[in-house]
């Protein structure tokens, strides 16, 4: 067997596209005589849960404080000497190296996007040396099956300048079966409905995940345009063809004084009446998923919303789990959510977004592979979902190239494996 080793690690600061520096980290590995270099670069988002690992910025004027000039430092020097000469198909080996070296909880002395950079990066050349695809060399021989496309289509919340307390009005279509026929679908919709918005003289600019973010007030506006464009694109807004998913991003909603106050409307409302108001929701429209419905800390209410609509739709963690396998297996004692969000930057290493799949498995909650709404035209997460296994992909509305970037690496991994 040719022995493969790590040569170096490599760090530099590149923009986002929300127009934020982010980190870019590229290992160099060497199998045989051969030397293979791979890049990969780190999400940001705007929605933020309080448990997530620690995102290095510089602070001070340059970009805002945004900067992750220290975050690249780290890979450069303390990360690239701990990783040269390791063995760049054990992750992990890799990802144990790269938590012990940082020595906090939550990755703050390093950086979580220098310590992810590198653990991408890293998987990325190990495969590359060994001549598969990432989801190949990931998610080995079962490694099959396309995630279906939540696309978000309609944009509130912190991604757009709107009236929309909800973040996220996201349509699933169902290909029966076939990817690429579900995102045709999905663009269709999307289309149909720019012509519902432009009839209504509403505008179709776009918000940070391309989808439009028309000045509607309410959800039930916002869910009912969705629903006449999945009409007028010839499609039933019903299971079999294409239903609705919402991500309310209620952590943001949470009021230092207890209960909800929903930031647009300023409507206030207690746990009980924000869970009576989902269950009203979903009986109007085809609502099949709702995700972080109540907010990251609300384990009780996570409980009781699961209790009353958890055998009907989806209701998804991602605030609450943060994509910590100790969350998750929280959430599955609990009864708390029967779905998780996966979103890397969230957790650090690769080893713990696998790590945090099994326990969702294990737990039988579904599993959704996540974008941020600041992202790069690295096109990673679209193997990452099918190296998971995962039941659905969320990357933004069908534009944006940093979005579409994703839908279409699925879609040639669908031809590749046909
Ligand atoms: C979310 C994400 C992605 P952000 O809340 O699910 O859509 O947004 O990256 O801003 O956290
Ligand atoms: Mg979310």
């Amino acid at each position: 067997m040719l022995k493969t080793q790590i040569i170096s690690l490599s760090a530099r600061e590149i923009l986002d596209s929300r127009g934020n520096p982010t980190l870019e980290a590229c290992a160099v590995v060497r199998r045989g005589a051969e030397e293979y270099a791979a890049c990969a670069s780190v999400p940001s988002g705007a929605s933020t849960g309080e448990h997530e690992a620690h995102e290095l910025r510089d602070g001070g004027e340059r970009y805002g404080g945004k900067g992750v000039l220290r975050a690249v430092e780290s890979v450069n020097g303390e990360i690239s000497a701990a990783l040269t000469g390791l063995d760049p198909t054990d992750q992990s080996r890799i990802d144990t190296v790269l938590r012990c070296l940082d020595g906090t909880a939550n990755l703050s002395r390093l950086g979580a996007n220098a310590v992810l950079g590198a653990s991408l990066a890293c998987a990325r050349a190990a495969a590359m040396a060994h001549g598969l695809p990432l989801y190949r060399f990931l998610g080995g021989a079962a490694a099959n099956r396309l995630p279906l496309p939540m696309m978000n289509i309609l944009n509130g919340g912190v991604h757009a300048a709107n009236l929309l307390d909800i973040q996220e009005f996201m349509i699933i279509p169902d290909g029966s079966g076939s990817f690429q026929d579900a995102l045709r679908m999905g663009t269709e919709v999307y289309h149909a409905l720019k012509r519902v918005l432009s009839a209504r003289s509403l505008s179709t600019s776009v918000g940070d995940e391309g989808g439009f973010a028309p000045m509607v007030r309410t959800a039930n506006e916002a869910c009912a345009l969705i629903v006449e464009a999945i009409g007028l694109a010839g499609y039933n807004a019903a299971p079999g063809s294409v239903t609705l998913a919402l991500d309310a991003a209620a952590s943001e909603w949470v009021s230092p004084e207890g209960g909800y106050v929903m930031p647009k409307s300023g409507k206030s409302m207690t746990a009980r009446q924000l869970i009576t108001y989902w269950k009203g929701l979903v009986s109007r429209f085809p609502i099949v998923s709702i995700e972080d419905g109540v907010g990251e800390n609300d384990w009780e209410s996570w409980t009781q919303l699961t209790a009353s609509l958890g055998k009907q739709i989806m209701l998804v963690g991602d605030d609450l789990f943060v994509t910590d396998p100790a969350r998750v297996m929280r959430g599955i004692e609990l009864g708390a959510a029967n779905a998780v969000l996966i979103k890397p930057n969230q957790i650090g290493t690769l080893s713990d977004v696998f790590e945090a799949v099994r326990a969702a498995r294990r737990g039988g909650y579904r599993v959704i592979m996540s974008h941020r709404s600041g992202e790069t035209e690295d096109n990673i997460l679209a193997d990452l979902a099918v190296a998971a296994g995962a039941d659905f992909i969320k990357s933004g509305a069908p534009a944006r190239a940093e979005r579409t970037a994703k839908y279409n690496r699925l879609l040639a991994i669908e031809n590749e494996l046909q």
